[in-house]
């Protein structure tokens, strides 16, 4: 194995510092109570029964609202609850009306403080740490027996938190598998068990986990038997965990803006299949006796600094000598030509927020839209973002639309509840779907909107999808700064100039390539493909980075040996990531085919390390 370590100027190491200090909390966080407007589409789980009195046991209400309410690809469900703490006394298993495990199920609670699902203390079956047992447990369709499987589609949680009380040895928080889109943001989850977060069934990604503490348990979070798809982390908190604050064995974990307060290691990555990209960490506490990252797997690390350790990181049984990190990467870049064996390192910044009083919210069905009837609903719609309010909403629901919606005026923030909006039956989808137009605010905030079109940003205005899936995506010549978070969109085109930051970014369903890149500045932290096909072409002098993630070209097929995962055409281009393949042939063969100065040179498979029958991945030229 190559190991490197690059050192960069301490001034890089003090910018990173006050990076740290901003944005490690919970920055960006909804931290506010957040009630939601009664018809939202959101089913009240005090409707079927539950008290939230921290006294009656809630466990079947629970249960039978997340069962009694079908639920369909077209038909998510979030069941909402309001503040109060939800007693319970055995799993809440995501299934549907027969029983069968089920997803496309959303728990969103009024406040992350003040809305808890509390195990009660010493309850039967949560005392055996060797078989442990979690509060909430959620599910794929088509699972295996324990629910796992990789159409977990849209499980999300969000803002609550999950307590395990005290007794139950052998508790976990949530065990949680969500593919493609999903995610758990403002989330806390405490206890004295096994594991806070558990993502050990198999494909338990790709999702986001943002804005979530961790305070307890033998390990905060583990990752123990799957290799795919990846997990993407940012602005996680670890405190008081008995044995590792993060344990990962063969999954593929990108993570920014970590802290720690523990006495134990952070992170330890164990088995060679298991690849950690961690960026801005800042653990406190510490033992001299242990290291902060124990790798034995792969690990890119960047900007980590530590206190009361022995080391920051201990590779392969090597404390590395040093309490911070600049820059570490257990196997090294590669280069097709002269170029800094680091990361681009380019800036980060996080989305601008909105929050306004739920009064000021405005329905699109206010202004006569209807889900679900096959009308058309652009008028409406229409009606709605023009109407002067900043806040606009869709109950969840399917809506039409015959021609383009354009966003504009005084919007600041649509709040999709997992609405889709479609052409009606036998309809095309106007091209594009939606067009984002020079509006009276800095920004739009779009979430949990699914648009089976093109979503065209043709407004200086900086754009937040969030959550949201389908369609294509198009900056026209111009357009603002884009943020992409949680977001299973298929093609992407970045016009010069524009500043992109992409956070667990889903890209499949296209035949094309996936993001080009022309001109414009494009940050990527946890991506996940699949199916061949180029996944990113730089060109026009622009940069890219990717930061962690997993590229799965084989999806059960051979994969061309023309296809070239990543093109740099006399650009910038740095990457971190792996490839899966389920088999020999279904890796691409060629990685990287870069241009500089009109010569053309490819980064081969056979240049770069193996993980089973994929590969490892850094590149920077
Ligand atoms: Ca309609």
């Amino acid at each position: 194995m190559i190991k490197s370590r690059i050192k960069l100027p301490q001034i890089m190491l003090q910018c990173v510092a006050a990076t740290i200090l901003i944005y490690g909390g919970m920055a960006g966080s909804n931290a506010v109570a957040q009630p939601l407007p009664t018809n939202s589409g959101a089913i009240n789980v005090k409707d079927y029964g539950a008290k939230g009195d921290g006294i009656t046991d809630d466990t079947q209400a629970i249960q039978k609202a997340i069962q009694l309410v079908p639920r369909s690809n077209s038909k998510h469900v979030t069941i909402y609850f309001p503040k109060g703490t939800y007693s319970v006394s055995n799993s809440i298993k995501w299934l549907d009306g027969q029983g069968n495990w089920f997803p496309y199920l959303s728990f969103e609670g009024e406040s992350r403080t003040q809305t808890i699902i509390k195990l009660k203390d010493y309850t039967s079956g949560y005392n055996d740490s060797n078989n442990p047992k979690a509060v909430i447990v959620t599910g794929s369709q088509n699972p295996k027996s324990d629910g796992s499987g990789n159409e977990a589609f849209r499980n999300s949680i969000y803002d609550l938190t999950v307590d395990t009380g005290v007794g139950n040895s052998g508790s976990v928080g949530i065990d949680y598998i969500a593919n493609n889109k999903g995610a758990i943001r403002n989330v806390m989850i405490r206890g004295q068990g096994k594991y806070g977060l558990n993502f050990s069934r198999a494909w338990p990604g790709p999702n986001l986990i943002k804005n979530v503490s961790i305070d307890g348990f033998d390990y905060g979070i583990a990752s123990l038997n799957h290799y795919q798809y990846g997990i993407t982390f940012e602005h996680i908190s670890l405190t008081n965990q008995k044995l590792a604050g993060i344990t990962n064995k063969n999954n593929v974990l990108s993570i920014r803006g970590l802290t720690s307060i523990n006495s134990v290691p952070v992170i330890q990555n164990t088995a060679t299949s298991g690849f950690v990209t961690l960026l801005d960490g800042n653990f406190s506490g510490g033992s001299s006796a242990v290291s902060a990252v124990e790798n034995t797997g792969r690990l890119y690390a960047r900007n980590i600094i530590t206190a009361g350790y022995q080391s920051a990181i201990k590779n392969k049984g090597v404390a590395i000598a040093g309490t911070t990190v600049s820059e570490f990467a257990s196997t090294s870049f590669k280069s097709l030509f002269s170029s800094p064996q680091t990361s681009l390192n380019l800036p980060i910044a996080d989305p601008p927020e909105f929050h306004e009083d739920v009064s000021q919210w405005v329905s699109v069905t206010a202004f006569g839209a209807k889900p679900d009837d096959n009308s058309d609903d652009t008028a409406a719609i229409q009606k709605a973002i023009d109407s002067g309010k900043s806040t606009i909403y869709f109950p969840t629901g399917v809506y039409n639309i015959n021609s383009t919606i354009l966003m504009r005026g005084n919007v600041r923030k649509i709040i999709g509840m997992e609405s889709f909006i479609k052409p009606r039956a036998g309809y095309t989808m106007p091209s594009p779907a939606i067009r984002f137009e020079p509006g009276n605010y800095d920004s739009v905030i779009v979430e949990r909107l699914n648009v089976k079109g093109l979503w065209e940003h043709n407004s200086p205005q900086t754009l937040v999808l969030r959550d949201c899936a389908y369609g294509n995506y198009q900056g026209i010549k111009g357009a603002g700064s884009l943020f992409g978070e949680n977001v299973m969109i298929g093609k992407w085109q970045f016009s010069p100039g524009q500043k992109v930051w992409l956070r667990q970014l889903n890209t499949e369903f296209t035949n094309a390539t996936r993001l080009v890149n022309n001109g414009a500045k494009l940050w990527i932290l946890g991506i996940k493909t699949e199916d061949p096909y180029t996944v990113i072409e730089t060109t026009g002098g622009g940069q890219t980075e990717v930061l962690g993630g997993l590229l799965y070209p084989g999806h059960g097929n051979q994969v061309p040996t023309t296809d070239v995962a990543i093109i740099n055409n006399e650009s910038q281009t740095s990457l971190v990531y792996v490839t899966a393949a389920d088999g020999a042939g279904q890796d691409y063969t060629i990685h990287v085919r870069a241009t500089r100065n009109g010569t053309t040179k490819t980064l081969t498979k056979s240049a770069v390390p193996g993980r089973g029958n994929g590969s490892i991945v850094l590149y920077r030229d």
